[in-house]
């Protein structure tokens, strides 16, 4: 980091994403002209593999800017020349209008996203299904079958699973047909293998391991063999839709402890890093996630350190109310603080708990 890993000439590059790395710190990914190109080329194939076409409306509602969601999936649209709306991620309202007003067919978001935007619509007793949607393109976090049921029930459309990294490029690595049996991955551009994440040797095949890919045609930043640390199978067999390509199964989730938040990647040691920053704080503090409706909520609990605290109410607040906006530019969304007296949480003995994840698994 910053730019170690770039290949080419720096003249070359026309485009950087980043990733969160596991320090915290972002990897910045590096794209030329030609990386754009290729990438645009492999969004638009899976698009088009879940059926929609240049007639479709499509509403881009993952964020545009450093995460690749955004601008990844925008130029595979446009490539494939559907009509693109780049909403962006949030304003709830302003997508249930957009999605009426444009008769949009086809939707990109995350999981929890899409299932917000649904118990959104239906708390205001208006049906989903009667937008007329499609597609759903849901990805960059993991989710469940049942979740996957659950939608496709609640809109009436179809849901096609999305995997990808910043580090491949970005959405677009692997990506359902529609079969929805697996996402097959674009061999043309991705080497993927399976391993035991212990021992490094190569799983059996269709057994469970850790996704290790190498990319084929990316140029500002080749990458061999990259430890993924997302656990998947590769499905036996062949599919019915006759593609060759080898489909990856659901990802199960991670092996280092990564959180991910809304579709946003979140390492504690974000969190502690601005917590612990702060002269007024003290020690001990824990992460809670838990579901509410649909989406995923962050609550930090926090002390106050012994110094600091003058008994007053006001100073509590003034606290919560600084965490707050710095975790909320830290990570991206909303956190909910609790500054506690000190002494008020569990002190551990030994290795601390740090996260305490009660979110519903769907
Ligand atoms: O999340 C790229 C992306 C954007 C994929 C939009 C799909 C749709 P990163 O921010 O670098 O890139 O995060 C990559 O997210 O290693 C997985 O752990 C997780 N992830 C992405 N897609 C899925 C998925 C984008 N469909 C990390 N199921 C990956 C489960 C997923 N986990």
């Amino acid at each position: 980091y910053p730019t170690g890993m770039l290949a080419v000439d720096p003249e070359e590059v026309v485009r950087m994403h980043t990733s969160s790395g596991t320090t915290g710190r972002p990897t910045a990914i590096f794209h030329t002209r030609q990386d754009i190109e290729n990438w645009a080329e492999i969004m638009a194939r899976c698009l088009a593999m879940a059926g929609a076409t240049s007639k479709d409306i499509f509403q881009n509602m993952t964020g545009y800017g450093l995460f690749t969601g955004g601008l990844g999936l925008h130029y595979g649209a446009e490539r494939l020349g559907m009509w693109t709306i780049p909403a962006g991620a949030g304003n709830t309202a302003r997508q249930i209008m957009l999605m009426k007003d444009f008769h949009v067919t086809v939707i990109h978001a995350t999981p929890s996203y899409a299932m917000h935007i649904a118990e959104r619509m239906l708390s205001e007793g208006e049906d989903p299904k009667t937008l007329g949607l499609k597609i759903g393109v849901l990805g960059a976090e993991p989710y469940t079958e049942e979740m996957r049921l659950k939608l496709q029930d609640i809109y009436g459309f179809k849901v096609f699973n999305s995997y990808g990294l910043s580090e491949m490029n970005g959405p677009g690595v692997a990506f359902e047909c529609t079969y929805q049996n697996g996402m097959h991955v674009w061999e043309d551009s991705y080497i993927v293998e399976i391993i035991d994440p212990n021992t490094l040797e190569p799983c059996k095949p269709g057994e469970v391991g850790e996704l290790v890919m190498t990319t084929l045609r990316r140029t500002a930043q080749p990458i061999i063999r990259y430890r993924t640390r997302d656990l998947t199978r590769i499905i036996p067999g062949e599919c019915p839709c006759g593609r060759k390509h080898a489909r990856l199964d659901r990802m199960i989730g991670r092996s280092d402890d990564m959180l991910i938040v809304r579709g946003v990647n979140v390492f504690p040691s974000q969190i502690e890093e601005v917590l612990m920053k702060h002269e007024w704080v003290g020690g001990n503090y824990v992460i809670h996630l838990t579901t509410i409706g649909a989406m995923d909520e962050m609550a930090v609990k926090v002390e106050i350190s012994k110094t600091a605290f003058d008994g007053s109410i006001e100073t509590l607040r003034k606290l919560r109310d600084q965490l707050q906006r710095q975790l909320r530019e830290q990570v991206g969304f909303n956190v909910h603080v609790e500054v506690m007296e000190p002494g008020s949480l569990p002190a551990s003995e030994g290795k601390a708990k740090r996260v305490i994840d009660e979110r519903e698994r769907r």
